[in-house]
């Protein structure tokens, strides 16, 4: 089985419409074909510049256009930036996320996030960053800097996002996508579920996502966090199943990259979260706060770790010039702080 960018609709639309166990099953074998298994690579997100922003996301707190009573916050100074990084790193993470609430970066903005790059990347962790639209310069200068990740997130489909976002087009979305893999820098791009959304908006996003010149090297799969004020604050809650297809339909057709169970956890019990593993998500965001919402308490992940004998993860796996997998070895652990467990939980098992 080879890496494929030409998935048609139809093959998609297949995958969503196997019997739940079959869809686990093959996203399963799909992931112990090209993932090590039983290990899930763990970054912590941070707030760099918070609420205020003038896009209007209907999904988001931090639109200046809603009332979300969110407390505003302008960029953070670089030592803030650090010591939380530091911390990150000591709990066992090996990602850290800096997102901004930035319709696109001023310069004097991005200056200031270039030096944040550069001191979370001489603690030894890798770094991405979501900091809205940017443009071929401004992405070359992140790379410059040192940038390993950037995240921007094509959120739904594009028929959908008419519906979800009027102040930047999908088109937008998709330029930010090129300039930042032309400057060669990794790509974190995925959605969010349980917007309203019907399942051939899911099965488009997919496809899309699946069908770029490359795929994302970390794609997120979000849960909406419903948060009071934002128009999205009273959609239905979504089947807990129709979110794991969507991870193990992400899993098989876009077998090398991570796939990260990001918001939503804080509403899943730990029996769902075994399921998304199952289903081929191998990433996680780790730490008490998303960008503005909760995520589950650290201890809880640490125990749910353990319980499961889940690794945390080597960043080198994500790598797009990592070797090839194929044999289903586990890269070697690094960095896994509070994560390390028990011996005997072999990862290569
Ligand atoms: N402003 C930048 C942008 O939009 O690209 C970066 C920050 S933005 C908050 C990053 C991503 O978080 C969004 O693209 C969206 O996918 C996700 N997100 C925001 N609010 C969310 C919510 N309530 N539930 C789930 N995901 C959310
Ligand atoms: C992504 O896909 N999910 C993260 C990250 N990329 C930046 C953000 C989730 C935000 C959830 C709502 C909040 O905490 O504000
Ligand atoms: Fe702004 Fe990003 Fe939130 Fe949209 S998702 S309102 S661009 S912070």
């Amino acid at each position: 089985m080879s890496v494929r960018n030409d998935w048609t609709l139809a093959e998609v639309e297949e995958l969503f419409d196997l019997p739940f166990m079959d869809l686990v099953f093959k996203a399963h074998q799909v992931h112990r074909l090209f993932q090590a298994p039983n290990t899930v690579q763990i970054s912590t997100l941070l707030s760099i510049k918070t609420g205020a922003c003038p896009e209007d996301c209907a999904y988001c707190p931090q639109s200046v256009r809603f009332d979300t009573g969110l407390e505003v916050s302008e960029l953070l100074e670089l030592e803030e930036v650090a010591v939380r990084a530091r911390a990150a790193r000591d709990a066992g993470a090996t990602r850290f996320c800096m997102g901004a609430a930035y319709r696109s970066p001023k310069p004097k903005d991005l200056r200031k996030v270039v030096a944040m790059i550069r001191a979370v990347k001489d603690l030894g962790l890798e770094t991405c960053a979501t900091l809205g639209m940017v443009t071929p310069d401004q992405a070359l200068e992140l790379k410059a800097a040192g940038l390993d990740f950037y995240n921007h997130n094509l959120d739904t489909s594009s028929r959908y996002y008419e519906k979800i976002i009027s102040t930047r087009t999908y088109q937008d979305r998709l330029d930010t996508l090129q300039a930042v893999r032309d400057a060669g820098i990794n790509v974190c791009c995925g959605g969010i579920v349980g917007m309203g959304e019907n399942p051939q908006d899911r099965v488009e996003l997919l496809h899309t996502l699946a069908t770029l010149p490359e795929h994302p090297q970390s794609v997120p799969i979000n849960q909406l966090v419903r948060v009071a004020g934002t128009p999205l604050a009273n959609a239905a809650a979504l089947d807990p199943f129709d979110f794991v297809r969507m991870i193990a339909v992400a899993r098989i057709l876009m077998p090398a990259s991570h796939v990260r169970l990001s918001a939503g956890r804080a509403e899943m019990n730990d029996e769902l979260q075994a399921l998304c593993f199952m289903a081929g998500a191998n990433s996680i965001f780790y730490g008490e706060k998303l960008l503005t919402t909760g995520n589950p308490d650290t201890q809880h992940d640490q125990d749910l770790f353990r319980r499961l004998k889940i690794r945390a993860g080597s960043p080198r796996a994500e790598s797009p010039h990592a070797e090839s997998r194929s044999d289903g070895a586990a890269p070697t652990a690094r960095g896994a702080g509070s994560f390390s467990h028990a011996p005997g939980a072999s990862v290569a098992s």
